[in-house]
């Protein structure tokens, strides 16, 4: 039975990954923070926890971390634990490199200290990439736009320091924006299809949004955790950009959700509100996938308008 250690179990992507690597026989082990609200963080594990083995800790103790890593001897780590919302990485930038960037590399250290024959996937992101015009591809360059997208940076270009320096086995999965029903209300889509099923039901007025000129490339995350699980199954570690190669705006992603709720004149519940605009944006992403389509044969089947459908169905059936 192989073994695998997932960083941030409680998050969207940890809990479809988990699921994955349940049904292919893995032992799985996830790592958590203590969180004020446990066990409610448990929520999109709830369904699966009493198959995992979950062990609390976080990126900030590298002590802790060898630790763990020397216990269990993971065959392989998904390192998903971030602080990974962008718009807060302005407010707590510290705490955001510290965690995001520096996190990262307390990890590599315990791994080639006590079990570098694991192999690594490290959740880059398209973030890198911030004022790069599209597409986007592993070519790079990389401009990042935050506090957020530097510490990921930061995090990438180690991994590529430990995989020349120490022959480590490390991927880089460079994500674009990937959504479901398991995504956060702080981000935009969840945030868009959740209040529009809550005005459907009478339970909400307006929505207030910041910019909805930003173009996002995205996809469906229980996809993209198959890739994250394929880019480990090869012989050799490498670096693949994941995304759908569409492109869309926040206002067509309002508009495609007003459309499958059945509302006319969107713009009637729509308030621009100066809080949630950040101080520096990341104004258009757009994933290349070649490589991936090509090397590891993985495609997306879910594309904008299932995904928008996906996510406003769910909440409309969830809210009472
Ligand atoms: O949903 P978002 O907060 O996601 P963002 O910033 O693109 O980052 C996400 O994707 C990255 C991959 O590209 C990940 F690395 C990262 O961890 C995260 O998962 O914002 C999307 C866009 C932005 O341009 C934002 O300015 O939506 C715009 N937006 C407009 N109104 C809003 C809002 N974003 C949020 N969160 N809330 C709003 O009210």
């Amino acid at each position: 039975m192989k073994k695998a250690l997932v960083t941030g179990i409680t998050g969207q992507d940890s809990s479809f990954l988990a699921e994955l690597l349940l049904s292919k026989n893995y032992e799985v082990y996830g790592l958590m923070r203590r969180s004020a609200i446990f066990p409610e963080s448990l929520k999109n594990i709830e369904h699966i926890k009493g198959k995992l083995r979950l062990v609390f800790g976080d990126l900030s103790n590298e002590g802790h971390l060898s630790s763990i890593i020397n216990d269990i001897k993971p065959d392989e780590i998904y390192n998903l634990a971030a602080q990974s919302d962008v718009r807060v990485s302005f407010d707590i930038p510290e705490y955001t490199c510290d965690i995001t960037g520096m996190g990262f590399l307390r990890l590599l250290e315990a791994v080639r200290r006590f079990s570098p024959n694991s192999k690594v996937y490290q959740a880059s992101s398209s973030e890198m990439f911030g004022s790069t015009p599209p597409p986007q591809n592993e070519d790079g360059p990389f401009n990042p736009e935050n506090p957020y997208a530097v510490a990921k940076l930061f995090a990438y270009l180690q991994s590529k320091i430990y995989r020349k320096s120490y022959n480590m086995f490390i991927s880089n999965g460079i994500l674009f924006n990937h959504e479901s029903e398991r995504r956060g209300l702080n981000f935009v889509t969840r945030k868009i299809t959740h209040s529009v099923a809550e005005i459907a039901k009478g339970k909400r007025e307006f929505i207030q949004l910041g910019n909805l000129d930003a173009k996002r490339d995205w996809g469906y995350a229980k996809e993209y955790v198959e890739a994250m699980w394929l880019m480990l199954q090869q012989e050799k570690p490498d670096d693949f950009v994941v995304g759908t190669g569409e492109t869309h705006t926040v206002q067509e992603f309002v508009a495609e959700t007003f459309k499958v709720a059945g509302i006319k004149n969107p713009e009637k519940y729509i308030m621009i509100n100066s809080e949630f605009l950040r101080p520096s944006e990341t104004h258009y992403l757009l994933a290349d996938p070649t490589k991936i389509k090509t090397v590891l044969k993985w495609e997306p089947k879910v594309h904008f308008k299932d995904l928008v459908k996906i996510m406003y169905d769910s909440d409309f059936n969830q809210i009472t």
